[in-house]
């Protein structure tokens, strides 16, 4: 669909939006994503790295997984979908960031009222006793103890780890009560976040899928772009601008 073909008067700055993003909207950050042909799965098990058995089973090589992404991340900068999403932000006065990824890239992009789903690597806290510890750089690869003997482990939920509470009711209810949504860069499998297009959509918003590949929410989105999130954004910004205006 052309995007001036696409009507948008039914908003105004008052709607209610939410930017729903996965690993996607960090790939033209350079930053590799789960389940593209070369992302961080293909090349290792997540029920290995990203869960509680594998990292009791082989701690270091979890810690040395999360310690490369976040190097990686370090020197990857926010892309012009990021970038974008601020713009918006102060077009639509009432929107939110609900993201699945970890890498903080919408928070350096200054993006605001951002709901990290899954945690943020760059936070680290006890396994045990939950509490937040602050690590150097060196320490990251190794094995450290909080002081109740429970090992440190990156803030980030692992498979079969529950979401922290207030954060994945904040999303639902953003999520149902939004007027827009759009779904950036995500394969639409893991949940309780798949779950939250469909609850969008099931609550009367208009949601809009960005992604090269088809998902699963892509027969049913009100539209779907098989574009890149960093080319995209920006001109539906500019079109959507355009016609508020
Ligand atoms: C839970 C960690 C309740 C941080 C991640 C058995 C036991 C327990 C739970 C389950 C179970 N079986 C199933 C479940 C539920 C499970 C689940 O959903 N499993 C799946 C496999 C079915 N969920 C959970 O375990 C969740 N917790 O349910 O707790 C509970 C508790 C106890 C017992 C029972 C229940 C926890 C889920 C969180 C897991 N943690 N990450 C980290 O290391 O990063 S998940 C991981 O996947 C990342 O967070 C990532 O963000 C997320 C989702 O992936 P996507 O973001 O969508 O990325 P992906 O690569 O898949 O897709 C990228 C897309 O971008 C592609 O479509 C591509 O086409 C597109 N793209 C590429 N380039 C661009 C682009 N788009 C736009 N522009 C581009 N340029
Ligand atoms: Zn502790």
């Amino acid at each position: 669909m052309m995007l001036e073909n696409m009507r948008f008067e039914r908003f105004t700055q008052d709607s209610r939006v939410v930017f729903f993003t996965g690993a996607g909207i960090s790939a033209e950050s350079g930053i590799a994503t789960f389940r593209d042909p070369d992302g961080h799965w293909s090349k290792y098990d997540p029920m290995k790295l990203a869960s509680q058995a594998g990292f009791r089973e082989d701690p270091e090589l979890v810690l040395g997984w999360y310690a490369d992404r976040r190097e990686a991340i370090h020197k990857a900068k926010p892309n012009a979908a990021h970038i974008s999403i601020s713009k918006f932000q102060k077009l639509f006065r009432h929107s939110v960031v609900i993201t699945q990824n970890v890498d903080g890239l919408h928070e350096r992009a200054g993006n605001r009222s951002i709901y990290e789903l899954h945690g943020n690597i760059h936070r680290h806290k006890c396994n045990s006793c939950g509490k937040y510890i602050e690590l150097n750089d060196m320490n990251m690869r190794i094995l450290n103890r909080c002081e109740c003997g429970g090992s440190i482990r990156p803030d980030v939920v692992w498979f079969g780890e529950s979401l922290a509470l207030e954060t994945i009711n904040g999303a639902f209810n953003a999520a149902q009560n939004c007027d827009l949504m759009f779904t950036i860069g995500t394969s639409t499998q893991i949940y309780p976040a798949a779950q939250l297009p469909f609850e969008a959509q099931k609550n009367g918003a208009f949601v809009i899928e960005i992604n090269p590949e088809a998902t699963s929410f892509s027969a049913q989105a009100d539209i779907s772009l098989r574009d890149k999130a960093g080319s995209i954004l920006p001109k539906i910004y500019e079109e959507i601008n355009a016609q508020l205006n």
